[in-house]
């Protein structure tokens, strides 16, 4: 096996010094009418809107993009699991909450996979949802106002990388582990690993309002859960899950993992574990989690820490979970639009091997076993095969299916994606990517109904694809047309970290819903001012709360008297506009935070401490009419012992 991942490394070497800077292997090089007929298809006239949302995940940003396609047009970056000074979020007072953890704040997250809320198998634009790898946690976004609402953390689990992929009446968001550890964590010798570290498999209920609740933990052997997907039609009830590193290597995993020809895909009847847990199965352990809430109407962020887990042993419940043998490590873990094909994509391998859901149920009801692992049943490889791609090219990934009977599949060495045909496993197209892809996303491609018109890939190279920008570009997304028998190449578009994975919906579904404004009606902010006759300051102890209102184009008050040094000052600032797009920012010299962006009808606020006698200003951020730049005030800040009283005012009121 080491002598396959070196004959694997050096295959991708050469692919990329064949195809960097080889302007033949450029299909942009393709002229003429083509050109142009190519540039129609992803053009989208001023003015124009696209057919679809791209929710492109930020990986290492900590962020969620948002995407319209065919254009590839950037329309937002969500702050998610990181501080984005852009919006304040996570250095507001009302946003910090959303990142704390058991490790206390964590600014920052990977974020790999999106998947969008679904009902009845398909899309339906209420949420995202995205994981969080590093820090394990799942944070859920609102598609009414594309915002993050509400972030929670999972326990017992290191790496959350399987994750956050829902089931098709969203009853489920999954956090599956990558990195198999002590359950729960101890301090043991690291040598000791094999047999005694676990693999948290955690299912987190979604009530109707998106409200995210851990039901259960699965304790799965010691091995690494790579990704899942969820069944749909009749294997609605099962979760799939990629494992590799079966081998339970701790150390020098490129060899030691890739020992066993064959690693598994575990099987979840999560409906069976979700029955047993309703009538009282399973046992709750402590555990520490945080569980942060967003809420509109305070506009204001709440952290709960969580101290119980309810944790399943799988032996406990007959007919649970069991493992399909699949070849060669596999990474990507798919099931196409029936429900009846999970494809696994051996990393290390050039075939696609495909496992039949009912040949699986008909296995388990003839136990077909050859064996088990730590007391799960291995199913019998060739009893739930279905059919394998053969040669499809080299290090497949991940797949995406089209709703018409079609499969892709990419691949990362070969630098391709790959369209075969369910059912007879035949290879029918293949195009280059731009360089070494990773993920792929057609629109609503993991469910029930994909809308198989255009194919996103999301590669891990830039190299030569845009005019460079020192020793790092943005990854690169391609857009290819799968309308036709032959994929073809639109366009290409930088993206922002790194793309892991993406979701996608027709903008129909979700633009109607989009929120204009916050109401102020509405707004139960503690510290708001709702009207200028409401703006004030508040003296108690060392702290001052200001509660400031901004209007096109100023502050109320805007002049402010009776600040120390040594204060904390709050700001805590509404914006009483009630229109559409008309944000207003914030900013105070020589605080140590970010500004703040405030939307129509909401209230945000900063800290400031201010640390030097003297009169500071601060201004608006954002250019909001065309007396922006008016839009300023002054804060006096006198000495720690002075007595000068509080007092603020507009225009001398
Ligand atoms: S991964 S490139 Cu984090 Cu989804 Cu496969
Ligand atoms: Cu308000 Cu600029």
């Amino acid at each position: 096996m080491k002598k396959l991942s070196s004959i694997l490394s050096i295959a991708f070497l050469s692919l990329l010094m064949v195809s960097c800077g080889d302007d033949d292997t450029k299909t942009s090089k393709s002229g003429g009418a083509m050109a142009a007929n190519v540039a129609e298809r992803v053009y989208v006239a001023p003015g124009e809107h696209d057919e679809f949302y791209a929710f492109i995940s930020g990986g290492y940003s900590g962020n969620l993009t948002v995407y319209g396609l065919p254009s590839g047009r950037m329309l937002k970056e969500i702050p998610v699991f990181s501080q984005f000074p852009t919006s304040g979020y996570g250095y507001s007072e009302e946003t910090k909450p959303m990142l704390n953890t058991s490790f206390g704040f964590v600014p920052w997250g990977d974020s790999h996979h999106p998947d969008i809320s679904q009902t009845n198998g398909e899309t339906d634009g209420r949420w995202v949802f995205i994981n969080e790898n590093n820090t394990p946690r799942i944070a859920r976004i609102s598609l009414e106002t594309f915002e993050t609402e509400e972030i929670i953390e999972i326990p017992h689990s290191a790496g959350n990388h399987s994750s956050s992929f829902v089931t098709e009446n969203t009853e489920y968001v999954v956090a599956g582990t990558r990195f198999s550890v002590p359950y729960p964590q101890e301090d043991v010798a690291i040598e000791n690993m094999k047999g005694n570290f676990k693999g948290p498999l955690t299912f987190i209920a979604v009530d109707d309002e998106g409200h995210m609740k851990i039901d259960f933990q699965l304790k799965m052997p010691g091995f690494n859960y790579d990704l899942s997907h969820p069944g749909r039609g009749d294997s609605h009830g099962w979760f799939f899950f990629t494992t590799y590193n079966t081998e339970e290597a701790h150390t020098l995993q490129e060899v030691n993992a890739s020992q066993n020809d064959k690693d598994f895909i575990a099987a979840v009847n999560w409906k069976k574990i979700q029955e047993y847990v309703a009538n009282g199965g399973g046992e709750e352990i402590d555990a520490e989690y945080a569980h942060n809430v967003y809420d509109h109407e305070t506009h204001a962020a709440t952290s709960t820490m969580m101290k119980k887990v309810l944790t399943v042993d799988p032996r406990e419940v007959e007919g649970a979970v069991y493992f399909m043998p699949t070849p060669k490590s596999p990474h990507g873990c798919d099931v196409d639009p029936s429900g009846e094909y999970i494809v696994g994509n051996g990393k290390l391998s050039t075939d696609l091997t495909v496992h039949s859901f009912s040949k699986m149920l008909k296995a388990i009801e003839n136990k077909e076993f050859d064996g088990e692992a730590y007391g799960i049943p291995i199913l019998n490889f060739e009893s739930t095969l279905a059919g394998t791609v053969k040669e499809g090219g080299l290090g497949p990934l991940h797949t995406e299916f089209d709703g018409k009977g079609n499969a892709y599949t990419t691949f990362f060495i070969s630098s391709e994606v790959v369209k075969w045909k369910l059912g007879t496993w035949e290879v029918l197209d293949r195009q280059p990517s731009y360089y070494s892809v990773g993920h792929l996303m057609i629109p609503g491609g993991n469910s029930r109904n994909p809308e198989g018109k255009y194919l996103v890939s999301m590669n891990k190279i830039t190299k030569d694809r845009y005019l460079p920008t020192g020793p790092e570009l943005e990854h690169s997304a391609q857009l290819y047309d799968i309308s036709g028998d032959k994929m073809e190449l639109l366009l290409d578009f930088p993206t922002h970290g790194e793309p892991h994975y993406a979701a996608g919906i027709s903008a129909d579904k979700v633009k109607a819903n989009s929120r204009k404004i916050y109401r102020l009606d509405e707004n139960k902010h503690k510290y708001a001012a709702l009207t200028e006759g409401d703006t004030k300051m508040v003296r108690n102890g060392n702290e001052v709360h200001v509660y400031m209102t901004t209007v096109r184009s100023h502050f109320s008050p805007d002049n402010l008297e009776g600040i120390k040094v040594g204060d904390k000052v709050y700001f805590h600032v509404t914006n009483l506009e009630q229109d559409f797009d008309v944000p207003h920012g914030f900013a105070m010299i020589g605080a140590n935070t970010s500004e703040l962006l405030i939307m129509p009808g909401q209230t945000k606020t900063v800290t400031w401490e201010p640390k030097k006698e003297g009169v500071w200003p601060f201004y608006c951020t954002d250019f909001c009419s065309a007396l922006h730049q008016e839009m300023q005030g002054y804060v006096r800040v006198s000495g720690k012992n002075s007595n000068v009283p509080l007092k603020w005012t507009l225009d001398g009121e």
